[in-house]
C-alpha cells in the first residue's frame, strides 16, 4: 500500500542531523506523516536486502507503542523478512544494540529521546542503528536527512495492531514479527562479561547499593540483574517501573535530576554504592558513600581496572573519549603505554574504533561509558564493572578514587549548560568565538594565558572521514582548558555547553572543591565567549 505525501513534513527541520537521531516534541511527532516520513526515509536509504531482519524497541515513553505499531507495518511493506520487538515495546539502547548483533539484524529503530522528559507535552525521538549495533554514522544520517526533504510517499500494509505484550511470533503480511523478552539476552551477556560470583560474595558479606532507574527503561533490567541474579535485597532498585512520563521526572542521571540519590549518598544512611541511568539506559551515574565520581574520572578509573573483569583480562588495547571529556583517561593510557583516541561528541564516533579493535573502552563526560561488548554506551554495564572491581579489590569507591588520583593526578572538571537560549544568539556567540580564535593565543585572562585555540576537527583513523566544527577548544599554558559547543539533542531553542577542566599533579591538591579549583577557567570562559553578553544569562542552568 502506497501512501502519497503531498506536503512533505521535513522531520529534521531545525535540527542538525546529529548526535542521536531525530528528537522533537511529541506533538510534532503526532502530525500526520511525520514519523512515517522519517522511518520511510531510513528504509529508502538502507534498502533492506531479501531476508533482512529489523529490531524495534524503545524506552517506553509516551507515544512509543503507536510508533512501534506503525513501524512494524512499514517494515513489512518495505520487505523485511523478520522484525524483532522487545515485549511491551521495551528495549534499552544497549540491549537493542546487543539484540541487533546477536541475531544478525541489518539494523534497528530505537524509539527514545534518551534523557529528555517524556509525556504528551514532552519529547519523543527515533534513531537508526546499523548492523554492528551502533548509531548510524554521519554518512547514513546525512543521507536520511536528505531523503526526508524529497520524500513523496511511504509504504505500509493493511494490518491490525499486534499484541506487543505477548511473547512469540505473529505474521504481519509476509513478515514474521517476534516479540522477545527485552531483558533475557542482555542479562545473559552481562553474565559472560563479569564475575557474578565475586559480586554475589560481596553482596552477601553486606555490601549495599541503591540503583535509581528514574522511572525509565532500566528498571526491568536492574530488577533482574541486581536483585534476582546478584542477590541485592528487594528495594535496591527504585523507580523501577518504566512509565510513559517517567513519573514526571527528567530521566537524566545528573546531580540536578538525581538529587535524591546524591543526598542519600552524602548522608548518614548511605549504602556503599549509588547509581542511576537515563531514559534509554545508556548513561550511568556513579556515587560512592560520600564520594561523587565524575563521568570523566569514572572512565579513567574503569579503564585502569577493567582487566579485573573476566571478559577483559589482557585485552585493553586502547581507550577512546569524546573531546569535551576530561584528559583523566589519557593519563591512564600513557601510563599503560596504549593509545587514547579523542573523538567528537556522540557515540557513533566510537563505532569504527571498536570494530577495528583499536579501543576496548570508551566514554563521554555526559555519563556514557561502554566497551566493545556492544556498540552503544551502556549504563548497567558500567555499574556492573564498578561492582566487579570493588568486589575483587575489596575497597570502597572513595578509596579507589583517592588511590587513582594519587597515582595519576586529578582532572578537576565541570560542565555548565545554558539551556533554551535563543538560537540566533547562540549561533552569533559561536560565530564570533570562531572568528576570534586566531587572535587568542598569547592573550591572558587573569592568571591564564592561552596556548592554543581551535575548532575541533576529527579524522576517523579507520575510514578517514573528516568531521569538522565539533566544538571550540581553548587550551591554556598551565594545561587547563575550556571547551564550547552547542547541544545537538535539545528540543527547545539552543543549549550552550561550556566544559571546564584543570589538572592537578599527584602531589597537588587532590581533595579540593571543584568550583573553587575552576574559578579562573570559569571567568576566562565568559570573557572569551561573552556568554552573559550574548545570552543575557549570568549563571548556567545546570552544572554537572
Ligand atoms: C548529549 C551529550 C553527548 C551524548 C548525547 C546522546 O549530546 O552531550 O555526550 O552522546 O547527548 O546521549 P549534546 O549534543 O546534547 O551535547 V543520549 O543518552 O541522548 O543517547
Ligand atoms: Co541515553
Amino acid at each position: 500500500m502506497i501512501r502519497t505525501v503531498t506536503v512533505p513534513t521535513t522531520p529534521y527541520e531545525g535540527q542538525a542531523p546529529g548526535t542521536s537521531g531525530l528528537r522533537k516534541k511529541v506533538r510534532v511527532f503526532q502530525q500526520p506523516n511525520y514519523a512515517e516520513n522519517f522511518i520511510q526515509s531510513v528504509f529508502d536509504v538502507v534498502r533492506p536486502a531479501p531476508g533482512a531482519v529489523l529490531v524495534i524497541g524503545g524506552d517506553g515513553r509516551f507515544h512509543n507503542r503507536e510508533v512501534i505499531q506503525q513501524a512494524i507495518r512499514m517494515a513489512a511493506a518495505n520487505g523485511y523478512a523478520r522484525v524483532l520487538v522487545g515485549r511491551g515495546g521495551i528495549l534499552s539502547t544497549p540491549a537493542a544494540s546487543h539484540v541487533i548483533r546477536k541475531y544478525g539484524a541489518s539494523g534497528g529503530l530505537i524509539l527514545s529521546a534518551s534523557h529528555n522528559p517524556g509525556g504528551p507535552d514532552e519529547d519523543f525521538g527515533i534513531k537508526y542503528n546499523i548492523a554492528n549495533g551502533g548509531p548510524a554514522p554521519e554518512s547514513v544520517t546525512g543521507a536520511i536527512h536528505a531523503r526526508t526533504e524529497t520524500i513523496d510517499r511511504w509504504l505500509t500494509v493493511k494490518a491490525d495492531d499486534i499484541d506487543l505484550d505477548k511473547l512469540g511470533e505473529v505474521r504481519v503480511a509476509d513478515t514474521t514479527v517476534a516479540i522477545l523478552d527485552p531483558v533475557a539476552d542482555y542479562a545473559e551477556l552481562m553474565e559472560t562479561l563479569f564475575d557474578f560470583d565475586a559480586i554475589r560474595a560481596m553482596v552477601s558479606s553486606g555490601f549495599t547499593m541503591r540503583f535509581d532507574a528514574m522511572g525509565a527503561v532500566t528498571g526491568p533490567y536492574a530488577h533482574e540483574i541486581l536483585e534476582k541474579r546478584l542477590g541485592f535485597e528487594q528495594g535496591t532498585v527504585v523507580h523501577g517501573t518504566p512509565l510513559e512520563d517517567f513519573g514526571g521526572h527528567h530521566p537524566d542521571p545528573n546531580l540536578i535530576h538525581a538529587r535524591d540519590l546524591y543526598d542519600l549518598m552524602m548522608g548518614p544512611d548511605a549504602p556503599d554504592l549509588g547509581a542511576a541511568s537515563d531514559g534509554d539506559g545508556d548513561r550511568n551515574l556513579i556515587i560512592g558513600r560520600g564520594r561523587f565520581v565524575t563521568p570523566s574520572d569514572s572512565l579513567a578509573m574503569l579503564a585502569a581496572n577493567i582487566e579485573i573483569a573476566p571478559a577483559y583480562r589482557g585485552r585493553l588495547t586502547g581507550i577512546a573519549r569524546s573531546m569535551p571529556t576530561s584528559g583523566a583517561a589519557d593519563r591512564v593510557a600513557t601510563a599503560f603505554g596504549i593509545p587514547c583516541y579523542e573523538t567528537p561528541t556522540g557515540w557513533k564516533f566510537f563505532g569504527n574504533l571498536l570494530d577495528a579493535g583499536k579501543a576496548t573502552i570508551c566514554g563521554e563526560e555526559s555519563a556514557g561509558t561502554g566497551s566493545d561488548h556492544v556498540r552503544e554506551k551502556d549504563g548497567l554495564w558500567a555499574v556492573l564493572l564498578w561492582l566487579n572491581i570493588l568486589a575483587v579489590r575489596g575497597i570502597s569507591v572513595d578509596e579507589l578514587a583517592k588511590s587513582h588520583w594519587a597515582r595519576f593526578g586529578r582532572n578537576y572538571y565541570a560542565r555548565h549548560d545554558y539551556e533554551a537560549i535563543d538560537k540566533t544568539n547562540a549561533d552569533a556567540l559561536m560565530a564570533e568565538l570562531k572568528a576570534a580564535l586566531p587572535a587568542l593565543p598569547g592573550k591572558t585572562f587573569g592568571p591564564l594565558t592561552v596556548a592554543h585555540a581551535d575548532s575541533f576537527a576529527y579524522t576517523d583513523p579507520v575510514d578517514h572521514s573528516v568531521s569538522e566544527n565539533q566544538g571550540i577548544r581553548v587550551l591554556f599554558e598551565d594545561g587547563s582548558r575550556v571547551v564550547f559547543r552547542l547541544s545537538g539533542t535539545g528540543t527547545q531553542g539552543a543549549t550552550l555547553r561550556v566544559y571546564l577542566e584543570r589538572y592537578e599533579q599527584p602531589l597537588g591538591h587532590l581533595d579540593a572543591e571543584t568550583a573553587a579549583m575552576l574559578e579562573h577557567q570559569i571567568a576566562a570562559a565568559d570573557a572569551i565567549a561573552g556568554i552573559a553578553r550574548h545570552t543575557g544569562r549570568t549563571a548556567p542552568d545546570v552544572i554537572t
